[in-house]
């Protein structure tokens, strides 16, 4: 499917989505939310994509919520519209992993973005920021939950009250980032730690990101026991016999998702 705002490439099962709005530095307006929200959702269907790779351009991944867009729009509007909420339901609702790519600047709903990813690799020129405040706003997509959750109240309370920018080393340290790698190698290194996931059974792999996700949702003795049982039905699946009976016969699994 042509898209507008974004690009799609799929190469040894791992589908890479670059966000492709550089007028805007990729400010996420309405048609690119409805392409991302089809593009993932596609991937997630396509048998050739076992894991998705989501970035922007080397300057931006994304700089925010379109600010033009929505700047003349009325409180009825945008409660009407419940803009964004809709299409990031979709991409959070992905079942196969999705790692954020992010280079350059990751704001407001670009930082909310890349959250909604299951986790971050960003190159050391990363900033990410929620400076909502700066126009009379908050974050809207998930910003104070998130990114609460992801470094703790201290930091997201400073960052979502002063609306600074966080850089690659601290955004690492801090928990939000999972890698910083140097800019140049940001996608290669990205796709290399996507492929390899992709070489997992894909039932796992979903399993692992549910069970994971379940930890921001609910107690750790229900989160405890979801993954019990998840990790339970995994012994129904030929590829937990695959997985274990290749490390004793010493050599690679073969997965086939059954
Ligand atoms: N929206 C629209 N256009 C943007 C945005 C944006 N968020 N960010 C940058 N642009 C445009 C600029 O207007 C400019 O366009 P033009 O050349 O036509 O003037 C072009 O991109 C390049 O930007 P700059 O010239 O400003 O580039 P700089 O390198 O000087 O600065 C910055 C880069 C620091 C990233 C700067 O552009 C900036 O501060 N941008 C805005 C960041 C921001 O405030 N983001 C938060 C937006 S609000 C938000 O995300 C709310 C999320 C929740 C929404 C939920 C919906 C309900």
């Amino acid at each position: 499917m042509a898209y507008q705002t974004l690009t799609v490439e799929i190469e040894d099962y791992v589908a890479l989505i670059r966000l492709n709005r550089p007028e805007a530095l990729n400010a996420l307006n309405s048609q690119l939310m409805g392409e991302l929200a089809e593009a993932t959702a596609d991937a997630d269907r396509n048998e050739k994509v076992r894991c998705i790779v989501l970035t922007g351009s080397e300057k931006a991944f994304a700089a925010g919520a379109d600010i033009k867009e929505m700047s003349e729009k009325s409180f009825v509007q945008v409660t009407t519209e419940n803009i964004f909420s809709a299409e990031i339901d979709r991409i959070t609702s992905v079942r196969k992993p999705i790692i954020a790519a992010v280079s350059g600047y990751a704001l407001g709903g670009g930082c909310e973005l890349a959250m909604a990813c299951d986790f971050i690799i960003c190159a050391d020129t990363a900033k990410f920021g929620q400076p909502e405040i700066n126009l009379g706003v908050i974050a809207g997509i998930g910003g104070t939950q998130r990114l609460t959750r992801f470094v703790g109240k201290s930091k997201s309370m400073d960052m979502h009250l002063t609306g600074r920018f966080m850089d690659a080393a601290e955004a690492e340290r801090s928990g939000l980032a999972s890698r910083v790698v140097p800019a140049a190698k940001l996608i290669s290194e990205t796709m290399a730690i996507a492929r390899k996931i992709a070489e997992k059974s894909l039932i796992a792999t979903a399993a692992a990101k549910e069970a994971v996700n379940r930890a921001y949702e609910t107690t750790l003795a229900e989160g405890i026991l979801f993954e019990r049982r998840s990790f339970q039905a995994l012994f129904a699946t030929e590829d937990q016999k695959e997985g274990m009976n290749a490390f004793l016969e010493k050599r690679e699994a073969q997965f086939r998702d059954r």
